[in-house]
């Protein structure tokens, strides 16, 4: 196949529905509202620097309205777009309690998941932050959609991926097995994501590892011994690793991605409210796990079993997760197992 140049992210889109003659076209349709979604987004994170400026200014941002918070208006700008897309029933998100209900007349045969800016904290360092989303296909008869539609196993995602904004906004996704994951970069000149990074995949094995490493005091033994095993010298298998870590999961994950690399986030006797770590499994860690899979990495949780099998029980299941290239994932397992 000739190497193709200029591949717009719509294009790339439709040919891989041009692949399977039985689409209907909604999924692509689901994903191009939520691109128009991220480039709204992304558009208002670049000018996160000037908002007190323009806040001093009168100014107001993209959509007319008076400067928001930045992770409420990436809230209110992914509901707005997709409570009319079309293609989905029914969503969740982690800035609602609640489940969201579409527009009336509007629903579809998807589900939406969504974190719509992780890391938010970072925003004022101009540290990169994403949107993370995962979509599966209804399952029950409801038009409306059910809670149930949404508590499904990461395995069952028909669509994953996640958007970070950073030092270029990049679009990474995956629409299952076999289908690849492909990220695109955004070229803010001409408003289009451009296929940068086709079929991406993982390193089997890196020499980094990202955890919060000042939670030392409150890890089990697991977390402890593994920790303390990659960073013990031994130049034969390659140790000791090297520490990166961001804080922000979209950044941290995608790094690791490209790069290769061992993302942990167990769970550890810091807060009690929190017995299963910090990140949620339903829209953090299936939709990272199901790019990870798809790019020949792992991830599973700290028990060993695999995130995708998780069925959720609540929206904002919190899950301990392990995440990265394949055999450092494996090797954590048998720290986590044994
Ligand atoms: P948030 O959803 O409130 O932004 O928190 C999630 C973030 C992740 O991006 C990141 O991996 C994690 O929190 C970092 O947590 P910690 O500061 O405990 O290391
Ligand atoms: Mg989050």
């Amino acid at each position: 196949m000739p190497k193709r140049l200029g591949v717009t992210v719509s294009r790339q889109i439709m040919d891989s529905q041009r692949l399977h003659p039985e689409a209907t076209g909604d999924l692509s349709g689901l994903l191009n509202e939520l691109i128009v979604a991220a480039k709204i987004i992304s558009a208002e994170v670049n000018m996160a620097g000037l908002a007190d400026i323009l806040g001093q200014s009168g100014k107001t941002n993209v959509q007319g309205e008076a400067v928001q918070k930045l992770d409420d208006f990436a809230n209110a700008t992914i509901k707005r777009r997709m409570e009319q897309c079309g293609y989905i029933c029914i969503m969740a998100s982690e800035e609602e309690d609640g489940i969201i209900p579409v527009l009336d007349g509007y629903e579809g045969k998807y589900t939406l998941a969504f974190d719509p800016l992780d890391g938010s904290s970072n925003i004022d360092v101009n540290v990169s932050i994403g949107t993370i989303f995962s979509v599966h296909r209804k399952i029950t008869v409801d038009v409306k959609g059910t809670e149930a539609d949404l508590l499904q196993k990461g395995s069952q995602q028909v669509a994953a991926g996640y958007i970070i904004y950073g030092s270029s906004t990049m679009l990474v996704y995956t629409t299952g097995v076999g289908e690849g994951v492909h990220g695109f970069t955004l070229d803010p000149s001409v408003g289009e994501f451009f296929l940068s990074h086709p079929d991406i995949r993982t390193p089997d094995r890196s020499k980094y590892y990202s955890i919060n490493e000042a939670y030392t005091n409150y890890w089990y033994d697991s977390t402890r011994n593994y920790i303390e095993y990659i960073k013990t010298v031994d130049k034969e298998s390659g140790r000791p690793y090297s520490l990166r870590y961001i804080g922000s999961l979209v950044a941290d994950f995608h790094r690791n991605l490209i790069s290769g690399g061992i993302f942990l986030y167990p769970r550890d006797k810091k807060n009690t409210d929190k017995p299963e770590g910090k990140l949620r499994l339903l829209y953090e860690a299936a939709p990272m796990a199901m790019i990870v899979r798809e790019a020949g990495g792992l991830a599973i949780t700290d028990d060993g079993g695999d995130i995708l099998d998780i069925k959720p029980t609540s929206l904002h299941q919190r899950v301990p997760l392990i995440i990265g290239s394949s055999k450092d994932v494996e090797l954590a397992k048998r720290f986590f197992t044994s």
